[in-house]
């Protein structure tokens, strides 16, 4: 391949679609701090998501820290959640204080196993943070009925999922909070950034005073907040990828079923089933080397050396990292199914302008 192909490429408008969106910020001198901009995007992700409240932030790790901060769950508490998943999941839960339960994922869309579950809640639970991870959505409706058997938050880290919707609606109305990123690697982006989606009103003041320091006014400071403010040139960014996006997953569309058609039928090679009632944001492509002539390490290096990209997401397990070796449930040993699928597992290349043609150069060489 002449030019490397990365697993993914950030979706962009036109340089000079930016550069009207941001003219008036040259006139106006108003870069952040909530100016007009970082309203407008607020206020048409709250009608593209359907949700009453959506809070906009610098990114979706800190979105997804704020917004298990905003229950002020007693420390020590536990939160379940899964080991398959990036960094930030399990380190939001820490970061409040709060201990990480790690339970195994299924093994058709590897989010959260929910007949495990139930079995991890003690009298020290206090939350659940489910992934929907790749984009495939968690069994919210078994998760909505257990946290509602034992009174327990939940707080979907739904990173991936921006756009995607269950039984016609947003999957942003799931739980008592969700979380997406914005982050350049994302279907939908400003650059870096994230939200929380809410319908809890009073959360309005709540989310805001956490990521503006607890300001009030020029004299009135009521809350010990921090700074996770998104700027207007991030929410410009986002005003004018939001015009394109409903095209953008079409065509991430079209690059999916053109792999599927190309690796479907092949001894060894699996594919995460399509979810009943799911309207995709075609966010990841996942692949499972499981039984292949191939081992997913050796397709992976074989495509490292023609220029192609692929990526391991989400090997190592969080359960292994360094930093959560002492905790109790740590170690992959007890999420077995989550261990199996991360040592075979490669997400290829997916991006909305990815052509055809090297879809299928991807796949010759993964097959021959
Ligand atoms: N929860 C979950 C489940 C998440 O997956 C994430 C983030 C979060 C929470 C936290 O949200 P944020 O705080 O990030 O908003 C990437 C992203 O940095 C990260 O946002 C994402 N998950 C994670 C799954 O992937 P890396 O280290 O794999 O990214 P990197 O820099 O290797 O980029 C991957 C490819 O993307 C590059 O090969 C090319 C392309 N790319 C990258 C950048 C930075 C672009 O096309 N443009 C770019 O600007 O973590």
């Amino acid at each position: 391949m002449e030019n490397k192909v990365l697993v993914t490429r950030s979706s962009m408008p036109e340089m000079e679609e930016y550069f009207e969106e941001i003219k008036e910020l040259w006139d106006s001198h108003w870069l952040t701090n909530m100016g007009v901009k970082h309203k407008e995007l607020q206020s048409e992700l709250e009608t593209y998501l359907e949700m009453p409240h959506v809070t906009l932030y610098t990114n979706g790790h800190l979105a997804l820290e704020n917004a298990i901060a905003a229950f002020n769950l007693p420390k020590g508490g536990e939160v379940i959640t899964t080991p398959f998943t990036f960094a930030s999941t399990a380190h939001a839960i820490v970061r409040n204080g709060l201990v990480p339960v790690f339970c195994d994922i299924n093994d058709k869309d590897f989010t959260i196993d929910t007949c495990i579950l139930e079995s991890l809640i003690t009298d020290r639970t206090v939350a659940i943070v489910p992934v929907h991870v790749y984009g495939n959505i968690c069994n919210v409706d078994e998760i909505d009925r257990i946290a509602k058997k034992y009174g327990l938050k939940v707080i979907y880290d739904a990173a991936h999922a921006f756009a995607v919707k269950y039984k016609g609606v947003s999957i942003a109305n799931c739980g008592d909070a969700s979380m997406f990123s914005f982050h350049a690697t994302k279907v939908f982006n400003t650059v870096e950034g994230g939200a929380v989606c809410f319908k809890n009103d009073s959360w309005v003041q709540l989310l805001n005073d956490m990521k503006n320091f607890g300001i009030r006014g020029q004299e009135e400071v009521s809350y010990v907040g921090g700074n996770a403010k998104m700027s207007e040139f991030h929410a410009a960014m986002g005003i004018c990828n939001l015009r394109h996006l409903d095209k953008e997953i079409q065509k991430r569309k079209s690059v999916v079923e053109r792999y599927k058609q190309n690796l479907s039928g092949i001894e060894g090679i699996k594919f995460c089933p399509v979810q009943e009632n799911v309207e995709s944001n075609y966010a990841y492509f996942p692949v499972v080397f499981d039984g292949y002539k191939y081992t997913r390490n050796e397709v992976f290096e074989m495509l490292n050396e023609q220029g192609i990209m692929t990526r391991k997401y989400f090997y190592p397990l969080t359960n292994s990292f360094e930093c959560y070796r002492t905790y109790p449930t740590a170690g992959v040993e007890k999420t077995p199914v989550a261990q199996h699928l991360a040592l075979r597992v490669l997400t290829l290349p997916l991006y909305a302008d990815l052509s055809m043609d090297v879809v299928d150069t991807i796949c010759e060489s993964i097959l021959n």
